[in-house]
């Protein structure tokens, strides 16, 4: 049998919602994983195969929708518990209720994050953000219902302008904002000296590294020149386990017409990476489920939440 099953809808379904994945109509670390999660776990039950047979063709799909976007442990997370339950007794029959279960995992961590960090936003406060992140924008939400007065200063996000996203959500909420190129993100934060800087994750290393959007490591080093604490607002279901039996997280690296789609000067190289690292020491904390925690103890942290849930990454042992 071969591996790439197309026969299902559901399977068909699948396959869309990598394209969406691929091309960023689904786009951001949470809503990567959702998507995900929901798509693989509805073809599961519905896969007309059983026994090793099922087994393989799953591991081989969650080899390929993992590769989409390859800095993307939270969607990497949900497959592993979906499949630990289609592996144990649950079988693949309650595949669709595991995904919604894990789903359920990450609104419900969402929810707390977006009160914890928007206690942080004071009246009069302004905050600087980088790209789109739904977990930070949904923390500038929960402060703007709680009646708070502040503003936000956000960079476009070349080459695709992610940044827009951030700004329009933003502006359509009341909320005040300013709006820059990623290049003057050291310029803006010595002019609007903000009092903090709020930014997502993709990723989450053992050494409490984070990665996020390319340019969050400018944003990280500038904020040290300016001395503006840098908060990452994310769910600890993007803790990477792999990084602590000594893989290391991969950087996804995009397509170059995103950057030059005309009249390209032959023979030019263009590197086009997603994402990149921001050092543990410009992370003032992480703004987690789990609290505002520092980044040395998310390994801690995650395994006392979720270790027990999500342990079938060390089935490739
Ligand atoms: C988006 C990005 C976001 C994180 C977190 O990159 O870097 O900051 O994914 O997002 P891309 P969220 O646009 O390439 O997906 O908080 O929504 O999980």
């Amino acid at each position: 049998m071969s591996n790439d099953f197309a026969i299902t809808k559901e399977y068909k379904e699948l396959k869309d919602t990598m394209k969406d994945i691929q091309n960023l109509t689904i786009q951001g670390a949470t809503d990567v994983a959702i998507y995900g999660v929901r798509a693989f776990a509805k073809h599961t039950q519905t896969v007309p195969l059983k026994g090793e047979e099922l087994i393989n063709h799953l591991e081989f799909v969650v080899e390929q929708l993992s590769s989409v976007r390859v800095t993307e442990p939270a969607l990497r997370n949900g497959l592993r518990f979906v499949m630990t339950g289609v592996r144990g007794k649950l079988g693949k029959e309650n595949a669709i209720e595991l995904g919604e279960s894990y789903i359920e995992l990450i609104n419900k961590a969402m929810k707390k994050i977006f009160k914890i960090g928007a206690e942080r936003i004071q009246n009069g406060a302004r905050v600087f953000t980088h790209c789109h992140s739904s977990t930070t924008v949904g923390i500038f939400l929960e402060a703007a219902k709680q009646g708070k007065d502040f503003e936000v200063i956000n960079t476009e996000t070349r080459p695709l302008y992610q940044g827009r996203k951030t700004a329009k959500i933003l502006l359509s909420n009341n909320i005040k904002v300013t709006h820059i190129v990623d290049s003057a993100m050291r310029w803006a934060m010595n002019k609007f000296n903000p009092h903090m800087i709020f930014l997502g994750a993709d990723a989450i290393t053992v050494e409490g590294v984070a990665l996020n959007k390319i340019g969050s490591r400018l944003c990280a080093l500038a904020s040290e020149e300016e001395h503006i604490p840098l908060y990452i607002c994310t769910p600890l279901l993007k803790y990477d386990q792999a990084t602590s039996i000594g893989r290391l997280s991969e950087i996804e690296m995009r397509a170059p017409f995103e950057i030059w789609n005309e009249n390209v000067p032959p023979g030019i190289r263009i590197l086009n990476p997603a994402f990149e690292t921001i050092d543990r020491r410009n992370i003032a904390a992480y703004i987690t489920e789990a609290g505002i925690i520092p980044p040395q103890i998310i390994s801690y942290t995650f395994n006392g939440l979720y270790g027990e849930k999500i342990k079938d990454f060390l089935h490739f042992w």
